[in-house]
């Protein structure tokens, strides 16, 4: 392993990352896991932020979380600006759901997930935790071929020409929120299927870049803007298109954007603005769903799987691990 300077930050992020960001993730949805079912959201959520940030503290990098669980004055653990890893090793940009779909596993509902990515220092969006509009699409099209500026109608239109099916052969993933009536309507009115999920959208966002297994061509909807650049870390190493747009409704929220360098309030994303550089994902299933099987804990054994992706070489790693000691859980 080479000297980890910033100068050599893709190798790091390749030959050491793609496994400690494992160990990471892992961790997090191990804990969260023992929370599963219990009707407590903070509780799952709180634990999996706590064995994400004890985990993290051991990498050998020096990590600001640009994506977080909260803004600095709230002062939660792994608040956007805090410092992370060993303090050794390449500066880079941390993004972390330590738990996505909190609901989901309090209610121990299929898709929830503990998820990070880790990219070049300086090249992930710092985005506040508001709202973002966001259209994502997997692979093989010309770029733009969606558009959040364009009608739902015309982007279904343009898509099914695009991939040559007619309209009712698309399928739309869309998170079910009553604020989502009317592009719901206009979908179907496309002739469009719909699938709902009830959260989760950064495995809905990755469920794009494989239609033919998951049977979901594009992702439209309003969800969290962290989980959005998540997603887009995620179609960075995979491929696909998503653009995004924050939802700054109010004075508060435009200001929380500005302190955090955001100039134009209304500036529609592409992947490249949101993941500027290089990055690891990675994603550890807390309850089975359609992306990762769940934490399983068996006599004297945990079992979790671990999807881990690269941008620059747009590897996907696939990690089954079987964990023996147990004490590294229970701390
Ligand atoms: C969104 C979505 C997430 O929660 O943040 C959603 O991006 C919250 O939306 O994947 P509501 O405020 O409408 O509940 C998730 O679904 C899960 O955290």
């Amino acid at each position: 392993m080479g000297s980890s300077t910033s100068s050599n930050t893709s190798t790091v992020l390749e030959r050491v990352l793609a496994l400690e960001i494992a160990r990471v993730t892992e961790r997090a949805a191990v804990a969260a896991a023992y929370l599963r079912g219990r009707g407590d959201e903070k509780a799952a959520d709180q634990a999996a932020v706590d064995a994400m940030r004890r985990e993290m503290n051991n990498l050998a990098i020096v990590g600001t979380v640009v994506i977080g669980e909260g803004e600095r004055d709230e002062a939660p653990m792994l608040f956007i600006g805090e410092k992370v890893g060993a303090g050794r090793g390449p500066k880079v940009d941390i993004a972390v759901d330590p738990l996505e779909g909190t609901t989901l596993c309090a209610k121990n509902m299929p898709g929830a997930i503990a998820t990070m990515a880790v990219a070049e220092g300086g090249t992930l969006l710092n985005a506040p935790d508001v709202y973002m509009e966001k259209i994502a699409v997997g692979p093989g099209y010309a770029p733009g071929i969606v558009d959040l500026d364009a009608t739902p109608e015309e982007n279904i239109r343009a898509l099914a020409k695009a991939k040559g099916v007619k309209p009712a052969e698309i399928s739309a993933l869309i998170l079910d929120r009553p604020r989502h009536a009317d592009l719901v309507a206009a979908v179907r009115k496309a002739g469009a299927a719909v699938r709902f999920i009830t959260d989760g959208d950064v495995a809905g966002v990755i469920h794009t870049a494989d239609p033919e297994t998951t049977g979901i061509d594009i992702y439209m909807g309003v969800g969290g803007a962290p989980e959005g650049v998540l997603a887009a870390a995620a179609l960075a190493c995979i491929g696909g298109q998503i653009q995004g747009r924050l939802v700054l409704d109010t004075e508060e929220k435009r200001q929380r954007a500005a302190k955090m360098g955001i100039k134009d309030p209304a500036k529609k994303y592409r992947m490249e603005d949101m993941v500027r550089g290089d990055c690891v994902f990675a994603a550890t299933g807390v309850t089975t769903g359609s992306l990762l099987e769940g934490v399983r804990f068996k006599p004297g054994i945990v079992e979790t799987e671990t999807v881990v992706m690269r941008a620059a070489t747009g590897t996907v790693r696939w990690i089954r691990a079987e964990h023996r000691q147990m004490e590294k859980f229970l701390l």
